[in-house]
């Protein structure tokens, strides 16, 4: 698969920048660790703030895999779900194509700034690129294979602005509020050319899944908990997803809350590894687009949401010395250890994100 290929290519850049790096110590003065932990993971968004004045541009890299299918969170085979999953479009009277794997892929370009101590501002521009890979069965009904097609999306994504404000700060224990806000520059009504079970290729508009927005003004609400204690970092943050209204093309994706937990350990000043786990919970698509009625699992608003749960390995790594003091990278790789979808979904299977940041 090619997220391995992802995996193993990153941990060769990483161990690459390392080296470089680990050269330039020899030659460059030290004014002082940047403890590479003080950042999160970095699949978690707005976990610190910024001291006054301060600046931050940041780059992620993300991509997600899903392949086969899941019935609540039990393998559902495509023979199966062919000949047993009801298509609310009917006819015909089931669905008569199956999504086999799914990737997608993120650019996330990041801007914090501090205008106080206690409150950080952000805002993130995505660019976002989707790929879907379906199997058609022939005409009504039956297990009979007519053929495999592609469709691809791709666009600038939702742009997210926030603040965070800061409610506590010890030295050891810190606590601020996430407050964020989806804008809707994202695409709903993205096309692409798909195979009929009838074996003609018309150009349609794809399914909710291969879009690149929500449609909609989103409130992400939250709180944040970070602690450390000599080589330890911990932290833990909940995020929800509201949906405040009904898109243009009459629905509205699920709200979403999200509960994350992690620990660290910092190896050396610059360099921490870290555990995280995920829960997350989303609900099904309210309301349909009426372009939207392929006889595909994904046409199915109530094929949406569900139970996840998420284990993530990730590395953090700062630049102590010479020209890149200050710049950061860091890797995590997660993988879903436990789904129960609505419906009929595919099924998540791991993600990767990468990451550059640099405060001034
Ligand atoms: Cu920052």
């Amino acid at each position: 698969m090619n997220t391995s290929k992802t995996v193993s290519a990153v941990f060769s850049s990483l161990l690459v920048s390392s080296l470089v790096m680990a050269d330039g110590a020899h030659i460059a003065g030290n004014t002082g660790p940047i403890y590479a932990d003080s950042h999160a993971p970095i699949g978690v968004m707005g976990d610190h703030l910024h001291s006054k004045g301060e600046w931050m541009v940041s780059y992620r890299y993300m991509s997600m895999d899903m392949k086969d299918n899941l019935q609540g969170s039990s393998d559902i085979g495509a023979d199966e779900i062919v000949t047993t999953i009801t298509n609310p479009n009917a006819p015909p009277p089931t669905v008569r194509v199956v999504p086999l794997e799914m990737t997608t892929e993120m650019h996330m370009l990041g801007f914090m700034y501090a205008p106080s101590d206690k409150l950080t501002l952000m805002a993130m521009l995505n660019y976002v690129k989707k790929e879907m890979d379906h199997l058609t069965y022939m005409g009504m009904m039956g297990t009979n294979q007519l053929g495999k097609f592609t469709t691809e999306t791709s666009g600038i994504g939702d742009t997210k602005i926030g603040a965070l404000y800061g409610l506590m700060d010890n030295g050891t224990h810190k606590v601020h509020l996430n407050l964020g806000l989806n804008l809707p520059t994202g695409s709903i009504d993205e096309k692409d050319t798909v195979l009929t079970p009838m074996n003609t290729r018309p150009t349609i508009r794809v399914p909710y899944p291969m879009q690149l927005g929500s449609g909609t003004y989103d409130l992400e609400p939250g709180i944040t908990y970070t602690g450390n204690q000599n080589r330890l970092g911990w932290g833990a943050q909940y995020i929800a997803t509201i949906r405040l209204s009904e898109n243009d093309e009459d629905y509205t994706l699920g709200d979403v809350h999200k509960l994350t937990g992690w620990g660290s350990y910092r190896l050396q000043d610059g360099f921490s590894v870290s555990l995280r786990f995920t829960y997350r919970d989303e609900d099904s698509i309210d309301g349909a687009d009426l372009a939207i009625t392929a006889p595909v699992t994904t046409a199915n608003p109530d094929n949406f949401g569900g139970e996840r749960m998420d284990l993530g390995f990730g590395l953090n790594w700062v630049a102590q010395q010479g020209a890149l003091r200050g710049n950061r990278l860091a890797l995590e790789y997660e993988t879903t250890i436990d789904q129960d979808a609505n419906g009929v979904q595919m099924e998540m299977q791991d993600m990767i994100t990468l990451g550059w940041q640099l405060a001034f």
